[in-house]
């Protein structure tokens, strides 16, 4: 079954994840930055993570690459064309701007860029949603949204990512309400490595409306009922989860289980380039494993439509 003709929207997918080895020297090269692998197939070699720190590792040191407005243009210009082709209708993308003011690349750069390739995109619209880097610690996310909010038109979220475990959410409640009272809204990451405590800190003390993986829900069955209950969209990823060993393999991920106990679960890449494929690779290579007919990605399609922050009349259109 082909997926890509599937309507849909992503809702999970790292901007600075897409990047893809090629682009990567590239831009190295335009940029004239010396990257520390012999090419194209020696990096492709070292995308094999222990766990989400390793993984992290590698994302943070390639995404040096990117300089200048037009490298960020380029990257979500791919991006854009690439979800398009896999039925992707919208797309809300995070960056990572703390991972970019700290190598010295100004906001403004990195806001251009992204924005004119979702400009210029055809057959999908996008919105832009920062996180902040959570191993950083609340006083710098604090300083970055301050950066942040005079843009604050420019996205339709914060978000809450990297490094989980010994980060939970309650430590970013101030900079969340901070956010929220801007009219911003948020989602965290929560429950991918860390335990399901951190899910209902989102929930409860960052006042989420969508947790970002949020697999590791399935340990608490009261957290469970809860989520199923009020309809919290869970951004599921699972060839992200079997490369960073949050779960042994594909056909022991939980989404079956997921989806049976009632949860609003939607399928996303996070990213793409170092996880072994984009949107349409993820239903497509679910439904294999799961064995699932079409009326059931039609049905994940659909639920991740109305899980984004597209206003009604928007999101009707396309469902
Ligand atoms: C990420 Cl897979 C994942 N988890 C947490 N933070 C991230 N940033 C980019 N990819
Ligand atoms: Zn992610």
């Amino acid at each position: 079954m082909d997926a890509r003709g599937i309507p849909k929207a992503e809702l999970h997918v790292h901007i600075e994840g897409t990047l893809e080895p090629e682009m990567a020297f590239a831009l190295a090269r335009r940029n004239g930055v010396t990257l520390p692998y012999a090419g194209v197939e020696d990096l492709r070699g070292r995308y094999a993570y222990r766990d989400l720190q390793s993984f992290l590792d590698l994302y943070y040191a390639l995404m040096d690459v990117l300089r200048e407005a037009e490298d960020f243009y380029d990257l979500a210009a791919a991006y854009l064309a690439r979800a398009a082709a896999d039925g992707v209708r919208h797309a809300e993308i995070f960056f990572d701007p703390q991972a970019h003011l700290r190598r010295g690349v100004p906001l403004e750069a990195v806001l251009e860029g992204l924005e004119g390739a979702i400009r210029d995109a055809e057959g999908v619209s996008a919105y832009l949603i920062p996180c902040f880097l959570r191993d950083l610690g609340p006083e710098a996310a604090m300083e970055t949204l301050t950066r942040l909010l005079p843009h604050a038109g420019r996205f339709v979220a914060v978000g809450l990512d990297s490094a989980e475990v010994g980060y939970p959410p309650r430590l970013f409640t101030d900079v969340f309400a901070r956010a929220r009272a801007e009219g911003l809204r948020a989602v965290a990451h929560a429950g991918e490595e860390g335990p399901p405590e951190y899910i209902r800190e989102a929930l409860d003390l960052l006042r989420v409306s969508r947790i970002d993986h949020g697999v590791r829900c399935l340990e608490d069955p009261e957290l469970v009922a809860r989520l199923a209950g009020e309809g919290i969209p869970l951004t599921v990823c699972p060839l992200s989860n079997v490369r960073l060993a949050v779960v042994p393999s594909l056909a022991e991920h939980p989404l079956p289980r997921m989806l049976e106990a009632g949860l609003m679960v939607t399928l996303h890449s996070d990213d793409p380039a170092y996880f072994g494929g984009y949107v349409g690779d993820v239903y497509r290579r679910s439904a294999e494993t799961f064995g699932w007919d079409e009326a059931t990605l039609r049905r994940l399609g659909a639920d991740s439509l109305r899980a984004s922050f597209l206003p009604a009349g928007e999101r009707d259109r396309l469902l």
